[in-house]
Parts: C-alpha cells; structure tokens; sequence
C-alpha cells in the first residue's frame, strides 16, 4: 500500500527536525498512524495490522534517541494488536487505534501540564533559572511558577547548531518573563546567579541517566561545581524500558551541515565534523526528576515507570505492555 501524503509530510518533519522536541514527535507519530489506519482499505484484519506494523516502523526509524517516539507508537499498536488478537475486524481496529491515539495525546498534554504544577512548586520567588534547548516540560514548570506570582528570571542558552533556545526565549517572553538568551559556552560564567536549571528529556535510563540535548550534561557538571540543583521536567514515558535489559541509547548524529556550510567544508577538506545531538547526563548531577506522577530522585525514577510501564507483566506474547500507562 502507499501511505498518505499527509503521513509521509510527518515522517519528514519529524526527520528534518520541523517536528520536534520528545514529547511532540511521540503525539504526531501517534496521529501519523491515525492517517494511515484512516487511509487502509481492506476487510481483512491481518492485512490491516501488518500495514499498520509498517507505519509503526517507518515512525519509529525517523529519529533514534527520544524514546517517547518509540513508546508512543507501541501504545497504540500493542493496543491495536490485542484487538486483533480477540479476533476482532477491521472496523473495530480502526475504533481501538483511534481511541489509543487519542488516549496517548490526552495522557501527554495532562502529563505536561501536572509536570508544571508540580514542578513549580519547588521553584522560589526571586529564582534565577536557566534551561537549556526547547522542552515544553521545563517551560511548563517555569510558567506555572510565573503564573503563580513568583517573580523569577530565566537565562535560555541558544543551544547551537540548532538554536532551538531562541523559540524557549520566545515563548517565556511572551508570556512576560524576563529572559536573557545566551551562548552555550556562557554557562559556566553566568552559573553564580543561577538558583536552578531546568530542563527536559528525551530519555531516562534504568539507572536514572538523563538523556537529553547535547550540552545538558556539561550545564550539570558546572551546576553540579556550583552547587546549584538540576530539576528535569519528563513525562513517565520518557522511560527506556530497554535500558532495563543493559541496552544503551543510542545518540543521533546530525549532519555536519547543521554545524559548518558546505562550502566551508570544501575548501577545508582537512577537517571533519562530528555533530551528536544529545547527551548522557549522569544520576549523579541529577537532584530531581519532576513527572506528572509526582518528584522523584533519578535513580527512584525506574521504581516508577516500571509501575506506569507494567513491564513484564504484559501478556505473554509481549515482552512489555505499555498498556498501563495511566495517570
Ligand atoms: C529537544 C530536546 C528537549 C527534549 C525534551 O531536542 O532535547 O529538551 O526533547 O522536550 P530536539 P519536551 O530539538 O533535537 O528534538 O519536554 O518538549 O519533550
């Protein structure tokens, strides 16, 4: 079958970066398989799952590292797959996929916004913050704190090669708070008038590793000097559940044109260019994880999804069941 223009747009998007940001691409992929659930047009039940099989995989293979891709199209496909499992038709797929779908948008948009009403309480009046890249998790926390009457100021690093900082200085400023936009490499000279850093996930591993934007681990290192405390805002699934098993993330490499021009490469030809979009911050430099079901510690974050996960205590015929994701 050929898969829809609009689910093929997303697949782009999510790849050229127009859609991003972990909890976003894990809600467009889930509405991608929507399109593509829509679009099929058989009466056969086999056949309407193994196209849906295929769409799942082409999402997941867009971007590596943010496991809320990979654990929100498993949401609604283990779903989905139950349903085909009892032996039901195509129609009553199509109902079960669209309310996973719909399930997994409301659960990420609550979650979101619990992460800021939580998160923001442990944010004082007259904090200075600084966050880093784009997550709507951490910004959900600084403009809860905001909204609460906490006068508080934020530093936003640009966060290079991609700048995505510059949409984070954007969105806190219009919402009236008072940001400063800075160079990545500035983090270290501005850390003493920090109070906390803020920022998000693309992943958390079993051990309680943070795995986010490329220079997150260098901003805890000097918050970590400082004595400054590390607040992560993500989401329960943000959990690998394959770093269970001793799996690593692996980290996308972006291409080098993201970082230098072409041109400039050319008449260049002795350098090359490495440009890695995240990083692995350890427990260690982590103080809390802020998720929609309450603060927990980094390495008490695993006890947590494995009750939201329910992993291994899924059917028999998955290995994990994300069925369990509740609130
Ligand atoms: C975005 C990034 C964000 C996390 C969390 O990277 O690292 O901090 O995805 O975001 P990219 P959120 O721009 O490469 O996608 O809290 O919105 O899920």
């Amino acid at each position: 079958m050929k898969f829809p223009d609009e689910f093929l747009e997303i697949v782009e998007g999510i790849k050229s970066m127009k859609i991003r940001g972990a909890g976003l691409i894990g809600r467009k992929a889930v509405e991608a398989l929507k399109i593509v659930s829509d679009s099929i047009n058989t009466t056969d039940s086999k056949e309407y799952i193994e196209e849906i099989k295929k769409a799942a995989k082409i999402l997941i293979s867009t971007r590596p590292t943010a496991v809320s891709l990979p654990n929100a199209v498993r949401y609604v496909y283990y779903r989905v797959k139950r349903a085909y499992n009892s032996g039901l038709g195509v129609k009553e797929l199509k109902d079960t996929l669209r309310d996973a779908v719909n399930d997994f948008i409301t659960i990420s948009l609550n979650a979101i916004e619990k992460i800021g009403e939580i998160g923001a309480k442990r944010i004082e009046d007259e904090d200075t913050i600084l966050t880093h890249c784009n997550s709507q998790a951490a910004i959900s926390i600084i403009v809860h704190a905001f909204k609460q009457g906490k006068n508080i100021k934020v530093f936003a690093t640009e966060t290079r090669p991609k700048m995505q900082g510059r949409l984070t200085a954007k969105q806190l400023s219009k919402e009236g708070i008072p940001t400063t936009l800075i160079v990545d490499s500035a983090v270290r000279y501005f850390m003493p008038k920090i109070d906390k850093v803020v920022i998000g996930a693309d992943a958390i591993a079993a051990n309680g590793a943070v795995i986010n934007k490329i220079g997150t681990s260098l901003i805890a290192l000097a918050a970590h000097e400082a004595r400054v405390r590390v607040m992560v805002g993500a989401e329960t699934y943000k959990f690998s559940p394959e770093t269970v098993f001793g799996e690593l993330i692996k980290i996308e490499e972006r291409p080098y044109d993201e970082v230098v021009p072409e041109e400039w490469l050319k008449a260049n030809p002795g350098v090359s260019v490495r440009n890695p979009a995240f990083d692995v911050t350890p427990p260690e430099y982590i103080d809390v994880i802020i998720t929609e079901m309450g603060i927990v510690s980094p390495q008490s974050f695993f006890l947590l999804a494995k009750d939201v996960f329910g992993w291994m205590f899924g059917e028999k015929d998955e290995w994990i069941s994300l069925d369990t994701f509740h609130l």
